[in-house]
Order: structure tokens, then sequence, then C-alpha cells
């Protein structure tokens, strides 16, 4: 049983709070600590979350964190990183998961070189109906991935002491690079439509979504080509219809956001495509206009 500490309440923190806590002791790391109980829902059966619930700024010098997975959306990652950073141990293990791509580069140079960072990338359907509750509505697969030297030297043994038995369909991923372009496409394909359209991710297997979601896709393909990630067309096409098959009743965390009028992360989504393709003179129009339609709603809603 390892002290696992997980900075983010949203659907994947609490998500993995619930099936991380049959094997582990957990804390919850909230911004302001809002309810003494989470919980869980599956199926219909409502189960409270075996949690420690703290609000991050009560830490004191005397709090260690030795495992921490950090589930919070792209654009609060270095904050969320420098929250924790003063409480981290020596040899601390940093799972972050988020969508889209970001640049590690800040958040590396602060681990020493005893601690291990990991890329987590999940396609688990979760819903918060309520602030208190997160309710699975699909099964998609977990990948663990290194992205540091120390986590490539302990990754075999670290899934198998957190990994294992509490998370169903999950793996290790050798390949770092292809596991973060595998989950941008997965969202590419999914976020900006079903936030865009108010639609349920199963909606997108609709005929009518087909040449959208191909456009897309086939934009993410050339610039990973570019970059030197081979991803043909058709598996990522595989990857998106097979996610939104698994997760057919989930409204999208983007769908959510926008709804909710929150920022989303479609700067790491499709913006990480144009801003990739600018950085090689090239245009990328359909992830563009999708940037274009996300931001405009951002700012109206
Ligand atoms: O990552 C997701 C998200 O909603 O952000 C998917 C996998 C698309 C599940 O909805």
């Amino acid at each position: 049983m390892a002290n696992v500490h997980i900075l983010g309440a949203g659907a994947v923190g609490l998500s993995f709070a619930f099936h991380l806590s049959k094997y582990h002791e957990i804390t919850l790391l909230t911004r302001s600590k809002k309810t003494d109980t989470f919980y869980y829902q599956e199926n219909e059966v409502v189960t409270p979350i075996a949690t420690d619930i703290t609000d991050i700024t009560s830490l004191t010098p005397q709090d260690t964190i030795s495992i921490c997975f950090i589930c919070v959306k792209a654009y609060q990652l270095i904050d969320a990183f420098n929250a924790i950073q003063p409480f981290l141990a020596p040899e601390a293990k940093i799972i972050i998961s988020h969508n889209g791509i970001t640049d590690l580069t800040e958040l590396t140079s602060q681990l020493n070189s005893s601690q291990s960072l990991f890329f987590m990338s999940t396609s688990r359907g979760a819903l918060k109906p309520s602030s208190n509750t997160v309710v699975q509505t699909g099964i998609g697969a977990t990948y663990l991935g290194a992205c540091n030297t120390e986590a490539e030297n302990n990754i075999d043994a670290f899934y198998e002491e957190v990994f294992s038995k509490s998370i169903a369909v999950s793996a290790i991923h050798k390949d770092m690079a292809l596991l973060r372009w595998q989950k941008l496409m997965v969202n590419i394909a999914i976020n900006p439509l079903t936030a865009l359209h108010q639609v349920q991710n199963g909606r997108l297997l609709k005929p009518s979504y087909a040449t959208q979601v191909i456009n897309l896709l086939n934009e993410a393909c050339f610039i990973a080509h570019k970059l030197g990630i081979d991803i043909a067309l058709a598996d990522a096409l595989n990857s998106a219809y097979t996610v939104m098959r698994q997760t057919r009743f989930n409204n999208s965390s983007m769908a959510q956001d926008v709804k909710l009028g929150r920022k989303t992360e479609i700067e790491a989504i499709c913006g990480y495509i144009v801003s990739e393709a600018k950085k090689l003179g090239l245009d990328t129009p359909y992830n563009r206009t999708m940037l274009e339609q996300i931001n405009h709603l951002e700012q109206t809603s």
C-alpha cells in the first residue's frame, strides 16, 4: 500500500482517487475544502471515495509527498506543480495527466535526478454532475509513459506497485512522444466538435461528422510526421472512433467547460497543431478554424 496524493478534484482526479483507494492510502489535495466526502458513481451505484481531503494551502513543512498525481487542466499544470514542489520527497514520483500537449521543460528542470516524472494518458469517460460526485461513463484505456530518465529507469516497478491492480485496462507505454501524440489526436477528434455542437462523444460516430474528424486528424498526422512522429491517418481515426464508442455517453471535458463558461484546453489541443505548423511555415486551416471557434465561444459564453 502506497501513500498517494492526488492534486485536482475534477472528473479524472476523482475517478482515479476512487480506483486507487482500493489498494492505496489517498490524500486528495484541493484548493479549498468544500466537502468532507466525494462520491463515485458507476451503473447507478454510489460509493463514498475513501480519501483524506486536504486544502493545499494547509500543507506544512512536515508534509512529504512521495507519489503525486496532478490531474489538472493543461494550462494549470505549472501552477499546480509549483504548489506541491516544496513538499516533494527527494525520490518523489509525479504523474501528470491532462489533454493536449504542453511544454514540460520548465517542469522537468525543477526536478532533481532522483525524482520521476510520468505522463498518464487516459480515455476513461468521467463526468462530474455535481461538485462532489464523479460518474464513470465509460472505461477507455490508461497508459503510463516516462518523461525523464529516472522515470524510464523505474517505470516497471512503479506501474506494478501503483497501477497494475487498481487501474483496469491500463498498461505501460514505452514511447512517450508517441503516447502524447496519440492522446492529442483523440482529443482533436472529440473535444472541440463535442464542445461546438454540445453533443455527447458518441454522437460523433454519425456519418455527418466524419469529414470534419478526418480533416482535423489528417492535418495533425501531417504535422506529426514533419516532427518525426509517424501515425497513419487510419490508426488515428481508429483510436478516435474506439474512444468515441467507449465513452459514447460522456460529455467531453471541453463540452462541459464551454457549457459552464470555463476556459478550455483548446490551446494545448488544436492550438498545439497550429503553433507547431506555424514554426514549420505551414498553415493548418481545419485546426486553426476550430481553435478560433472555440476561442470565440470562450469569450462569449
Ligand atoms: O479526454 C477526454 C475528455 O473528455 O477530455 C475524452 C477521452 C475525449 C473523454 O471524454
